[in-house]
């Protein structure tokens, strides 16, 4: 049987290849240069996403599938394996060290949940020898709890009790895979978590369901010895009004509410960032802060339609700008960056996609080293220092001490007759430091 990547060489790092369209060569990801003391390959984890490469068909709300793939429409368990052997085969052109999936992108739905979750260990004995001999380790697996009609009102959120024990056992059964297979993490998207309207919907008791339910899984992650990290990815809203896991800030509420900040982390993403409101770098620097900072679903929303539109990263600064968070939180541990981005519906080629991992690792490649060189020279470090400089003297510190009182800080202002003036910001000229960088 010929493949669908057959014509398509191992992608390697060939500067000296021309910059010409479709080149494929990586002329700024090389796996083994050493970045602030690290192979590049270590501070980036790469992951490719099963669902967009390899399950979704091209449709868009007007129109059906566009690609005509040899392994669509995937519904039987010799389809699935074959969709199998070419998702391992690109993972391999590439060269990535992790690979993501959903239960559903991997195994069609069984006529039962016990047949289900016999298909998804029936593919993850095929993955395993796959990823056995030589094949990428798995970033994260997750499930999918939002494709079917079932789950139209949502998952661990729906309103009808057997919706929520049917998540319980796919959850499961993911997590376990996950877990036989190395998984480094294991990622709750709230996915239909969330509502249209509040004329039928309570709140209230959707949250202490969504707060019980992700009890149940740390709680079976400790029972099954999981040494991965839980995730739950923040996203404002798409597919409903309003979700639950708006963005980073509303999650550490959520995890704090039901005792869970030191036990699950953030997978961050670029587009939900952005329909969030937020830049990318804000949505990972408040994750830093809160010390929530997990992994990066990496792709780019298109900024005039303000729809999810899941694209490939292909904005050097501000790719750099994110990295500098990740760069300063230590670096990823369990964390990696995950394309979670798909191609065009109009990009009908094998050659296509693996053009679009190539650029995107290529940009996220540039992103590092401008991010690196800027944390190294502590240009921008130092300018943020010297704006909170007064802050480090004696009388500045004891305000944030204990025996101040509102009234002592006051009445010491009062005595000294202040009068602050205002410094200016700079922001123009750190701008101009920022794009030296890239
Ligand atoms: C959808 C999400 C989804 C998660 C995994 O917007 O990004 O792809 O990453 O369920
Ligand atoms: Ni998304
Ligand atoms: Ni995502």
């Amino acid at each position: 049987m010929s493949g669908y990547f057959d014509s398509i060489a191992p992608v390697k790092f060939a500067p000296e290849t021309a910059h010409e369209a479709g080149a494929l060569a990586y002329h700024h990801y090389n796996p083994d240069e050493i970045v602030l003391g690290k192979r590049m390959e270590d501070h980036l984890r790469f992951a490719v996403a099963y669902w967009h490469s390899f399950a979704w068909e091209g449709g868009d709300p007007f129109g059906g599938r566009t690609f005509d793939r040899p392994w669509f429409p995937a519904d039987t368990m010799a389809l699935a394996k074959q969709r199998a052997d070419e998702a391992f085969d690109l993972f391999r052109i590439l060269g990535v060290p992790y690979y993501c999936f959903h239960d559903h992108d991997v195994r069609p739905e069984g006529a039962t949940l016990r047949e289900s979750r016999a298909r998804l260990e029936e593919i993850a004995d095929y993955f395993q020898a796959k990823m056995e001999a030589g094949g990428p380790k798995l970033l994260w697996g997750t499930a999918n709890l939002f494709t079917n009609r079932r789950y139209m009102s949502g998952a661990a959120s729906n309103p009808d009790p057997d919706v929520f024990a049917y998540s319980a056992s796919i959850v499961r059964g993911v997590m376990e895979v996950t877990h036989r297979l190395g998984g480094e993490n294991y990622v709750l998207w709230g996915g239909r978590e969330g509502y249209e309207t509040l004329l039928n919907t309570d709140l209230g008791q959707e949250l202490d369901h969504m707060g019980r339910f992700l009890n149940l899984v740390v709680e079976h992650k400790h029972k099954i010895g999981f040494k991965g990290t839980i995730l739950l990815e923040p996203k404002p809203k798409e597919p409903t009004k309003h979700q639950y896991d708006y963005d980073v800030a509303t999650c550490y509420g959520f995890l704090k509410r039901y005792g869970l900040e030191n036990e699950v982390k953030l997978n961050i993403e670029q587009g939900h960032a952005i329909l969030a409101g937020h830049s990318f770098e804000h949505e990972l620097a408040m994750a830093r802060t809160l010390g929530l900072l997990g992994s990066i679903d990496m792709n780019r929303n298109d900024y005039q339609s303000g729809w999810d539109t899941d694209q490939f990263p292909n904005n050097v600064p501000e790719i750099a700008l994110a990295y500098y968070e990740v760069l300063k939180d230590g670096g990823f541990t369990t964390g990696g960056t995950n394309f979670d981005a798909k191609i065009r519906r109009q990009s009908l080629d094998a050659e296509d996609l693996v053009a679009a991992h190539v650029g995107a690792m290529d940009v996220c490649a540039r992103g590092l080293k401008a991010a690196a060189k800027m944390l190294e020279e502590g240009r921008l470090e130092a300018a943020r220092a010297a704006r909170y400089k007064g802050w480090q003297s004696a009388d500045a510190q004891a305000m944030l001490g204990k025996s101040a009182t509102l009234a002592s800080i006051a009445d010491a202002a009062e005595a000294a007759g202040l009068d602050p003036q205002p410094v200016s910001g700079r922001q123009e000229i750190l701008e101009n430091l920022v794009n030296r960088y890239v």
